[in-house]
């Protein structure tokens, strides 16, 4: 179970109908496919999403300290030595996509060595999540229409309301929108991606007092430590800490500091080995989690689907696992299907992730 071989391939998929917040848009998916190659020829995979708006990654990047600093480190590590594997990456700081998706594929190659499952290794709670889907900047009809066509194609009745545009009315109209056409029957929450300040959020969040949301996530930014706290004493929701809490110290700063009393979980950005840590940290303090969607490709949709499912806590709230379905193509031989609201792990060892050679020839960019 030695590593002989790290690749890091980039590749680009369109969406088509690409995805527009606060803090950025997607129009093309330029990700990075990651392979870690075993000894026994076992060969592990998973991506990373270069979010530059959020962590400063690009593919370019990713592909450089992949092949210049942490294939070198990783070749010639026993798969199960993973806390070797986890200082290693550790020595570098930054490049959380690029860590994440080595990790995730080492786990995938552990999983077929060994005969398992991902979400069995990592803790076995169930085989499924219920999907919730994340709604764009758009006009009220066209956001409603969305949520009908999920609804209808695939059974999702949780969205997640991109907000934090100016003024705060556009996206409040959204909502107020939403509610009215779907009544009880959906789940609503709110994302803001820092896009207000904390008075605008305080003011938008009094204006849906009457909408029935379920959670607030980053109104604001965390930097603005004094009106955050004041904001998350007022909004009577738990308050998610998404892009402000990647890492265990962040998740501890944010939440004893009152900054938030909710986070989300993204395996992109912490793979499996350091969403664990999040997930134990998240149980021992007492807040609740969200599986979080870093706007993946089925690959990443699969790896989410695979850690949320693993735990009681992660797979209680429906997880973000249907950004995948906005893109025009993807790298899976079996495309991902979410019905009736949910999205189950695959079974078979690993991440049952099949990657078809003939789109990976289409889309690679190198
Ligand atoms: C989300 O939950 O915020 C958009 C920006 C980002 O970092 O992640 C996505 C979705
Ligand atoms: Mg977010």
């Amino acid at each position: 179970m030695k590593i002989t071989q790290v690749e890091a391939i980039p590749f680009a998929i369109p969406y088509a109908k690409p995805l527009k917040f606060a803090s950025g848009e997607v129009h093309v998916a330029e990700h990075v496919l990651v392979r870690v190659t075993t000894d026994d020829g076992v060969v592990g995979v998973a991506e990373a999403p270069p979010r530059p708006f959020t962590y400063g990654e690009t593919q370019v990047g990713i592909v450089a300290v992949i092949d210049g600093i942490f294939a070198p480190q990783l070749i010639g590590l026993d798969l199960m030595e993973r806390e070797q594997i986890h200082g290693r990456l550790g020595r570098t700081v930054g490049n959380p996509t690029a860590k994440s998706a080595l990790d995730m594929a080492i786990w995938d190659a552990l999983g077929q060595s060994l005969g398992y499952g991902v979400t069995e290794l990592l803790g076995g709670y169930t085989d499924r999540m219920r999907v919730s889907h994340m709604l764009g900047f758009d006009e009220p009809a066209a956001m409603v229409a969305e949520a009908e066509r999920m609804r209808d194609l695939h059974g999702i009745t949780t969205f997640k309301v991109k907000v934090g545009r100016r003024p705060f009315t556009l996206d409040t109209a959204v909502v107020r929108a939403l509610r009215e056409r779907f009544g009880d029957e959906v789940e609503l929450y709110v994302d803001g991606n820092r896009g207000w300040s904390p008075s605008e959020s305080a003011r938008a969040m009094r204006e849906m007092a009457d909408l029935d949301l379920t959670l607030a996530e980053e109104l604001c930014p965390a930097d603005d430590l004094i009106g955050r706290r004041w904001l998350v004493q007022q909004v009577d929701v738990p308050f998610v800490a998404d892009e402000s809490a990647v890492t265990p110290a962040e998740v501890t700063r944010e939440v004893l500091g009152g900054s938030a009393n909710a986070i989300s979980i993204k395996t992109a950005r912490t793979g499996f080995t350091t969403s664990r840590r999040v997930h134990h940290l998240a149980e021992g303090l007492g807040v609740e989690v969200v599986m979080g969607n870093q706007i993946d490709g089925q690959l990443g949709s699969l790896c989410s689907v695979a850690f949320g499912s693993a735990f009681e806590l992660t797979s209680r709230r429906a997880g973000e696992l249907s950004n995948f379905l906005d893109m025009t193509d993807d790298l899976l031989a079996e495309p991902l299907e979410i019905r009736g609201g949910e999205l189950v792990v695959r079974s078979g060892p690993g991440l049952g992730a099949v990657i078809d050679p003939d789109k990976l020839a289409r889309f690679r960019q190198d």
